[in-house]
């Protein structure tokens, strides 16, 4: 006979949580956003050695992911992202020269899988409110439960890392805290414009090309890089969110 009751379930959730908490308070890189940019980067960097946590202001991760194009729930992916497919072993099939289609829940959840065996944590429903920032460097992000962050008097805590990543996506959430204190904290001229209307192929180069150090200690990657930049929006196709999470895990690793 078994022998648990509800108050082991409990003690068995709540000290594993607060266990990987505890251990996550400090990392070589916090990422803002579990969608395919921010969950392909961690993938990279964790797969480098590197100790990556993610945290994700919503229940489900995966970001813009699921709904696929107008909730048809396929997603596009050009063939130059292929590989990433390949070594994570999502399946695509063969539309047009050059284009693929992937099962966008296939997409989310292969993602999801690959980045946390390859070591990545994802702590979820916690929102980054803020960024802490010491001698003119992003040190970490400030973060609070997503059900009371910005809705009740309650202090956040903080994530510490030598990186920051904003793959928050349209918002840009990260780099949107600094934005709001003025020209202290000097940022592209571009951000206050946001993205730009829709340019497929050109905004997937855009968002690999301009995936970069936005401000000392953070970077930015995905959708969060064309409103940095003023970069055009794409539509339902992926591909450029892979390569410019695999981009900025790159450009992370070399400079850390
Ligand atoms: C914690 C946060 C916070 C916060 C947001 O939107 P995403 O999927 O972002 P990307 O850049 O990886 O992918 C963009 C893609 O999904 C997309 O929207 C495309 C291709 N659009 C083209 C077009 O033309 O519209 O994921 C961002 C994630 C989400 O899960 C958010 O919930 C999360 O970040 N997030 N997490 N703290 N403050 N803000």
């Amino acid at each position: 006979m078994t022998t648990f009751d509800e108050t082991k379930i409990s003690e068995a959730i709540t000290s594993a949580y607060f266990k990987k908490l505890l251990d996550r308070l400090v990392s070589d890189v916090v990422i803002a956003g579990a969608g395919p940019s921010g969950l392909t980067a961690g993938y990279y960097l964790a797969r480098k050695g590197f100790k990556v946590t993610i945290i994700e202001k919503h229940l489900s991760i995966g970001g813009g992911i699921w709904g696929g194009g107008m909730a048809m729930n396929e997603v596009a992916v050009q063939d130059p992202a292929v590989p990433i497919l390949q070594e994570m072993g999502i399946r695509h099939d063969r539309q047009h020269e050059g284009l693929r289609t992937v099962d966008a829940v296939e997409l989310a959840s292969g993602l999801c899988l690959k980045a946390i065996q390859a070591g990545v944590v994802v702590l979820n429903l916690i929102n980054v409110e803020d960024v802490c920032v010491r001698d003119g460097r992003v040190t970490g992000v400030v973060a609070n439960r997503t059900m009371i962050s910005n809705v009740l008097a309650v202090d956040p805590i903080t994530f510490t890392a030598k990186a920051t990543l904003d793959a928050t996506g349209h918002e840009a959430a990260v780099v949107a805290t600094l934005q709001k204190r003025g020209p202290t904290f000097k940022l592209p001229e571009t951000a206050a414009i946001g993205e730009g209307p829709m340019d497929a192929a050109k905004g997937e180069t855009f968002v690999v090309e301009h995936a970069s150090e936005v401000f000392p200690g953070l970077w930015v990657s995905g959708m969060s890089v064309c409103a940095v930049y003023g970069g055009p929006r794409m539509g339902p196709i992926f591909g450029g969110m892979l390569l410019s999470g695999k981009r900025v895990a790159e450009l992370i690793a070399a400079k850390l």
